[in-house]
């Protein structure tokens, strides 16, 4: 008898699924039916998005995962009609596109180059960048793309440091986790990205109190969530000159509002939350790997821990 896993997406997803899970599936040595229908007594495994129409998981009494297709979970952790292990999304894809993002935003504020980019009247008026090992970067989030931009960034010599919940210590990054360390963390950087999840506890993490300990002139870059920021406080931040230009994929509400303030804004730049994309063909590997794992008894990969929420 083949295994049933519900494909629990946006309908407009199915095509990039339908042929890469199965061949995923087949090279774990999985019998697997895969489809967007069928009858909630018979799902053995859910493959989720949170932008799906699945909201009530009570009838699944036979599921043993929910298996994510994002990172970000905070649309899920808190459903109480759930309550089978959750997995969130960790794979290449996604932390591939992460890294290129934030670095190529990092970049673009690091060596200034939007004064050539945007030079209307000309003006030959060089501003030497300093070397990245001159410039101190802080990721605000050291987990599965914190930690990987933060070593990209590293790598590239930037003088980086990361907060986290957990203490970490690296060899490359200076670490710091708990209220005193995020204010060590936030007046270290001239550059600041956040990869924080959306979780009760990191709502707002940047305020008036907290933008202020940045250092003066500051570049912001949020790939994380909208609801990490203050969206006041920072519209306030970059209207006093405290953070010079805000780089925002995520907000509360999306797709942003044709009102928002951010849109009009000259020292923000909005990109439509694309920093990384979950893709079928990197994530499909991860997928398979779980159900093989959960059909053999092993440990299942990337669980979410749902106290914390993330
Ligand atoms: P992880 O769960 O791997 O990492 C989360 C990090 O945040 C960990 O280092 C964790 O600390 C830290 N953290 C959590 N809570 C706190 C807290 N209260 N105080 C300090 N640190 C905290 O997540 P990912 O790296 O995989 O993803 C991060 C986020 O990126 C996602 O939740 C999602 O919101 C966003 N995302 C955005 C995308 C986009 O296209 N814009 C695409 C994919 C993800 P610790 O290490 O101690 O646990
Ligand atoms: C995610 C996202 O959480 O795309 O994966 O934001």
């Amino acid at each position: 008898m083949p295994l049933n896993a519900l494909f629990a997406a946006r309908p407009e997803r199915w095509a990039q699924y339908k042929d890469t899970l199965p061949k995923a599936f087949k090279a774990a040595g999985l019998d697997v039916h895969l489809s967007q229908n069928i009858a909630p007594s018979q799902v053995d495994y859910i493959i989720y998005a949170p932008n799906s129409e699945l909201k009530d998981f009570t009838p699944y009494n036979r599921a043993k995962l929910v298996q994510n297709l994002w990172a970000g979970v905070e649309a899920i952790t808190s459903n109480e009609t759930l309550n089978i292990p959750l997995a969130r999304m960790v794979d290449f894809g996604l932390r591939q596109g992460m890294v290129e993002w934030v670095t190529g935003h990092t970049l673009r504020h690091h060596l200034g180059m939007d004064a050539q980019i945007i030079n209307p009247s000309h003006e030959w008026k060089p501003a030497v960048p300093p070397l990245s090992r001159d410039r101190p970067v802080t990721v605000l989030g050291l987990g599965a793309l914190g930690m990987a931009c933060a070593e990209a960034l590293a790598q590239l010599g930037f003088n980086v440091a990361g907060w986290s919940r957990n203490a970490k210590t690296h060899d490359a990054i200076t670490c710091y986790s708990g209220a005193e360390g995020l204010k060590q963390a936030l007046a270290h950087g001239e550059i600041c990205i956040l990869l924080l999840p959306n979780t009760p506890d990191t709502q707002n993490t940047l305020n008036a109190a907290t933008l202020a300990l940045m250092p003066k002139g500051s570049f912001l870059i949020n790939p994380g969530r909208g609801p990490l920021i203050d969206d006041a406080a920072l519209l306030a931040a970059l209207n006093t000159g405290q953070i010079a230009h805000a780089t925002l994929d995520v907000f509360r509400v999306e797709p942003l509002p044709a009102d928002s303030p951010y849109w009009a804004h000259p020292r923000v730049t909005v990109t439509p939350h694309l920093a990384a994309e979950t893709r079928a063909e990197t994530c499909s590997e991860v997928v398979a790997e779980n159900i093989r794992r959960s059909e053999a008894g092993e440990p299942l990969l990337h669980l979410v821990d749902r106290a914390a929420g993330y």
